[in-house]
């Protein structure tokens, strides 16, 4: 019963509706000789993990090291894996253990193949025989990581491997940002030991990816740059519609499809052309995904036609060596993480390349929760990357941004180089770049007002406060001490009558005051400000916004100027 239950779990992958997945006899046996194995040490059945797996085969004379085992299918043509609820206590230990130093399910990961299958997800428009150039420039294919779990950085090079023309991929550079982890040191060289298109290189101290990246190109003797995160699947065909863009024009910048894989079940996700979305960005400088504008649709015959994108995700695209050289690079003052995407996209558009999404490129990546490793300590590392990248790239925007962070640069370094490059290249301006590449960013200085909205009621010191975002909106809005700090508390009173931050817009139906996406049509989100009686009036109800009498929540109220707790002031008003 000890052996069933085992094999049981090991083939557990959710698969409804599917054919049952068939177990291959070497895959049984692995199956049996764990089982031999644990049943000598008189331990109870579990999963035996990777690492225990190597032991298992070295044991056994099998002598190399090898991945984990693909033991059940699972995982194949990308379909989840799910992990039963009555799990032993040994084998929940370990799958916590695996979130806890990954932020992904590791031990899902484990059980499939680092050569597992995927559908084809091309539309047939990438499939003409025509459709790409027939000599390609070589890439190199750059992987920076900083402590990654075994089998996704394998499956990730793997992928690379596996599913590119070879003569293609120039090299694989695995760039080692000072990881700790036993498994990516000689494990990881023993391991590509026999393909000499790997290349591993190793960061002295912690230098960050961005910096890590620049070390990547450094040896990187490729005509292309492509770079990865170390936590990715490429499919079918993903490479040369990249690579052909950039051999018809060396100054555009291409992007693949960034496909979701699934942080606990790894499962692969589709995105047909139809759903394909570009890049934008935020007065936070945080990146944000958009549908595809109406005319950059009506600039194509068919949507699986590379389209243009303001701005990149940042992990994963395909760069001319020589025209990443000529615009400079990355700013190798931005540490760890962040805004280097940013910085990247807004050069390519002023200084004279284009930046697309190639809906023929497809590539999975793992989408996790929160940041595994550990930043620096006592710096905000990506306020600082943020405020460089405002110094030298923003003109008067700039002031956008600072508003958002209560007007705080703190201490960013030397930007003098930077700017000298801006110069030398004579790149165009901010403005031109909103007005031409991303016409739909609203610009706070079209506001009425910007800043905090302060309560004149019980003493003045409450504001109106959310920390929601674009993508987990539908939340009510709520009140806090001001801080003048900006973030939560920053608002902007758009001329259309919304109080909004970015996409997200006050909105009343009768219930609670929330935020809502913008949609532009007043009703629900308009709001209109007096500034003789301080009242914030809702369009469609009528009602004012007010704080409750027992001082804890938003509410709305039938308007009266006699009540103090009914009134705003809007920092910045400016009727105009
Ligand atoms: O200090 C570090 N050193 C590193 O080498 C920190 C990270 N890294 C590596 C890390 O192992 C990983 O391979 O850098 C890569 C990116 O870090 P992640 O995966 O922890 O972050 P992320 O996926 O949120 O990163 C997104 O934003 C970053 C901003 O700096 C980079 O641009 C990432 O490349 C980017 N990832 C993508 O664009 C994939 C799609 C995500 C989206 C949207
Ligand atoms: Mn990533």
């Amino acid at each position: 019963s000890t052996a069933w239950f085992t094999i049981a779990f090991l083939l557990y992958s959710e698969n409804q509706g599917e054919a049952p997945i068939v177990v291959h006899p070497e895959q049984q046996q692995l199956v049996q000789q764990r089982q031999e194995d644990a049943g000598n040490e008189q331990q109870p059945e579990r999963v035996v993990p990777f690492k225990e797996q190597q032991a298992v085969k070295e044991d056994t004379g099998g002598g190399v090291l090898m991945p984990p085992q693909s033991v059940s299918g699972a995982g194949e043509m990308g379909k989840p894996v799910v992990l039963p609820t009555n799990l032993t206590a040994d084998v929940k230990k370990m799958v916590d253990d695996g979130w806890l130093k990954n932020a992904f399910n590791q031990y899902a990961s484990d059980m499939i193949s680092v050569h597992r299958s995927l559908p084809d997800p091309r539309d047939d428009w990438c499939k003409a025989s025509d459709r790409y150039l027939k000599d390609l420039p070589r890439t190199s294919v750059i992987i920076c990581f900083h402590n990654e779990a075994w089998s996704v950085l394998l499956r990730t090079v793997h992928s690379v491997l596996d599913r590119s023309p070879r003569h293609l991929i120039e090299e694989v550079v695995l760039v080692d940002d000072y990881s700790d982890m036993d498994h990516l040191k000689d494990q990881l060289e023993k391991y590509f030991s026999n393909e000499p298109k790997v290349k591993i290189i190793r960061a002295q101290k912690r230098e960050g990816l961005i910096r890590a990246r620049l070390m990547g190109a450094r040896h990187a003797t490729g005509k292309v740059l492509t770079y990865l995160d170390s936590h990715c699947e490429c499919t079918d065909g993903w490479l040369e519609p990249l690579l052909d863009r950039i051999a018809r024009d060396p100054t555009t910048v291409v992007c693949p499809v960034i496909d979701v894989i699934d942080d606990t079940t790894l499962e692969y996700h589709y995105r047909d052309s139809g759903g394909v979305n570009v890049g934008g960005f935020d007065w936070n400088l945080q990146f944000n995904w958009h549908a595809v504008p109406p005319k950059e649709k009506q600039r194509h015959k068919n949507s699986a036609e590379p389209v243009w994108s303001p701005t990149m995700a940042g992990g994963l695209f395909s760069i001319d060596k020589e025209f990443f050289d000529r615009l400079g690079t990355y700013d190798s003052g931005f540490d760890i993480w962040g805004g280097e995407n940013l910085e990247l996209s807004f050069k390519t558009w002023m200084c004279g390349g284009t930046l697309e999404i190639v809906p023929c490129s497809h590539v999975g990546h793992i989408f996790r929760k929160r940041s595994p490793y550990k930043w620096r300590t006592g710096v905000n590392v990506l306020r600082r990357n943020s405020v460089r990248l405002s110094e030298v790239w923003l003109d008067e925007y700039a002031k956008y941004y600072y508003q958002r962070i209560g007007n705080d640069k703190g201490d960013f370094g030397d930007v003098s180089g930077r700017k000298s490059l801006r110069k030398r290249l004579g790149c165009k301006s901010f403005k031109w770049y909103l007005e031409n590449i991303y016409p739909e960013l609203f610009i706070p200085g079209e506001a009425v007002a910007n800043g905090e909205i302060r309560n004149l009621g019980y003493g003045g010191k409450t504001c109106l406060d959310s920390p929601a975002r674009k993508n987990d909106l539908h939340k009510a809005a709520g009140l806090y001490p001001c801080h003048r700090q900006g973030g939560n508390q920053y608002w902007m009173l758009s001329k259309l009558g919304e109080i909004r931050r970015d996409e997200a817009c006050l909105d009343y139906s009768g219930q609670e005051v929330i935020l809502y996406p913008c949609h532009g049509s007043k009703g629900n989100q308009y709001w209109e400000y007096d500034q003789d009686t301080k009242l914030l009036r809702h369009g469609s109800s009528d009602k004012c916004l007010a704080i409750d009498e027992a001082k804890t929540k938003l509410v709305m109220e039938s308007c009266d100027a006699d009540y103090v707790r009914q009134k705003w002031t809007l920092e910045n008003f400016d009727a105009k």
